[in-house]
C-alpha cells in the first residue's frame, strides 16, 4: 500500500512554551479508531518528550499511537539518522491517519518545511498549517524576540496560539494582541489557550506555501553531528551526554532503573533558583523512579512543575542553559549521585 498525503502538522515554539503539552491535550481528544503517528526532536541528546507523550496515551489507545524521538539537535541535520529516514520509516510503520511534528525550541521550521516539501516526501505528508505556540509574557521581551530562529518560526506561523494565558496578566495579553495582529503577512488564525488547549480543527487548515523565511540561512549554519554513543548506565552510575549549539550547551543523563531518588531533596537541588550553576536555566526537565511511583519535573525558566507520571523506564534528565554559563557537569552529576537512596 503506497502512503500518500499523510496530514502533518508542524509545532513550532520556544523552549517550554507548551508545545508536547498542546500535543498530549489533542491526543486525549483523537478519534478512537485513528491512528496517529509523533515525531518529536530534542535539542538534547537524552529524549524526555517520548515519555511525557507515551504518558498522555494511557486512555487504551497505545496501539494506535506511534512516537518516533529525534534527540540531539536539529532534526533535519543529525547526521546519523536523517530526518526523511526517520518520516519514511514512522509512516511505514504506523501507517497514520496523521502526524504530528514537534521539533526542538530552536528548530528551524524553514529547513524542516524544506525536506517535508521535497522529493519523495512531498507526495507522501500533506503538510498543513503551521501551529506556533508563544509566551505571551515574552513577546516584548528582546532576549527571545530578538532570536533568529524565534522569529523565523513566527514568521512562517500559519497560526499563533498565546499559550500559558492563565499566566499572563491582562496587560501582557493585551500587548501580545498587539504585536500578533501587526506581524505580515496575517495570520490564519490567532487564539489564546492554557494547557495547549488548541481546536482540533486547527490540525485540518491548509498552510499557506507563500510564507517565505526571513533568516533562509539559519538552516545552513546547523552543525550536523552523529549522536554519541552513550553506553549503558549502572546502578549509581548514570550516562550522560553533552550537546552544545545554536547559542545553548546541554547535558543530559540516564540513570539504571534500578536507581531510585527522593522527591524533596531533588526538587531543591534541580530548583529554581537550585545551585548557582542553575540559576540560569533556559530548560531542565526529567523523568525520576521514586520507588513504585515515578515523577516527571519540569522546569521553564520561571516555573518548575511535578507530577506523577506513568512511564517506568529509566531516570533520565536533560539540562539546557545559554551558551557562555558557566556549568559543572561533573559537580551536578556527583550531587544527583548523592541523592540516590542507598540501594539495600
Ligand atoms: N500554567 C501553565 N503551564 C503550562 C501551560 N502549557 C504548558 N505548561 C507547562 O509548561 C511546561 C513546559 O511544557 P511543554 O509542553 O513540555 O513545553 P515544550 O514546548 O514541549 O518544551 P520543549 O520541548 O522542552 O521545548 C510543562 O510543565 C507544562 O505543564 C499553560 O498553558 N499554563
Ligand atoms: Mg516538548
Amino acid at each position: 500500500m503506497t502512503i500518500q498525503n499523510v496530514p502533518t502538522t508542524l509545532f513550532t515554539g520556544f523552549f517550554g512554551v507548551g508545545k508536547t503539552t498542546a500535543i498530549r491535550s489533542l491526543l486525549a481528544r483523537k478519534p478512537a479508531n485513528e491512528n496517529w503517528a509523533i515525531l518529536v526532536n530534542e535539542f538534547g541528546e537524552i529524549a524526555v518528550d517520548q515519555a511525557v507523550l507515551e504518558d498522555g496515551s494511557t486512555n487504551g489507545q497505545e496501539n494506535r499511537l506511534t512516537i518516533r524521538e529525534i534527540p540531539g539537535g536539529c532534526m533535519c541535520c543529525v547526521a546519523n539518522v536523517p530526518m526523511r529516514m526517520a518520516i519514511t520509516e514512522i509512516l511505514r510503520r504506523a501507517k497514520p491517519d496523521r502526524l504530528l511534528i514537534e521539533p526542538t525550541g530552536l528548530g528551524h521550521p524553514a529547513g524542516i518545511l524544506d525536506e517535508l516539501r521535497k522529493d519523495d516526501l512531498k507526495d507522501v505528508v500533506d503538510v498543513g498549517a503551521m501551529i506556533c505556540l508563544v509566551d505571551p509574557r515574552y513577546v516584548g521581551d528582546a532576549r527571545i524576540t530578538g532570536v533568529d530562529v524565534f522569529r523565523d518560526q513566527v514568521h512562517l506561523a500559519d497560526v499563533l496560539i498565546a499559550n500559558k494565558s492563565d499566566l499572563a496578566s491582562e496587560d501582557d495579553l493585551a500587548g501580545f494582541r498587539d504585536w500578533a495582529a501587526a506581524l505580515f503577512p496575517p495570520k490564519l488564525v490567532i487564539v489564546e489557550a492554557k494547557m495547549g488547549e488548541i481546536d482540533g480543527t486547527l490540525l485540518d487548515l491548509k498552510a499557506n506555501d507563500e510564507r517565505l523565511p526571513l533568516f533562509p540561512h539559519l538552516h545552513d549554519h546547523a552543525e550536523t553531528q552523529p549522536a554519541p554513543n552513550i553506553g549503558t548506565s549502572q546502578p549509581g552510575r548514570p550516562v550522560r551526554a553533552v550537546n552544545a549549539g545554536n547559542g545553548y550547551q546541554g547535558c543530559g543523563w540516564v540513570f539504571a532503573p534500578e536507581d531510585i531518588f527522593e522527591q524533596d531533596a531533588l526538587v531543591d537541588f534541580l530548583g529554581p533558583p537550585g545551585p548557582n550553576d542553575l540559576k540560569n536555566v533556559e530548560r531542565l526537565k526529567g523523568v525520576f523512579r521514586l520507588g513504585t511511583e515515578w515523577i516527571l519535573i519540569d522546569r521553564t525558566q520561571g516555573e518548575i512543575s511535578v507530577t506523577p507520571i506513568a512511564y517506568r523506564r529509566d531516570s533520565r534528565l536533560e539540562i539546557i542553559l545559554p551558551e557562555g554559563e558557566a556549568v559543572d557537569w561533573n559537580g551536578i552529576e556527583t550531587k544527583l549521585i548523592s541523592l540516590l537512596s542507598p540501594r539495600t
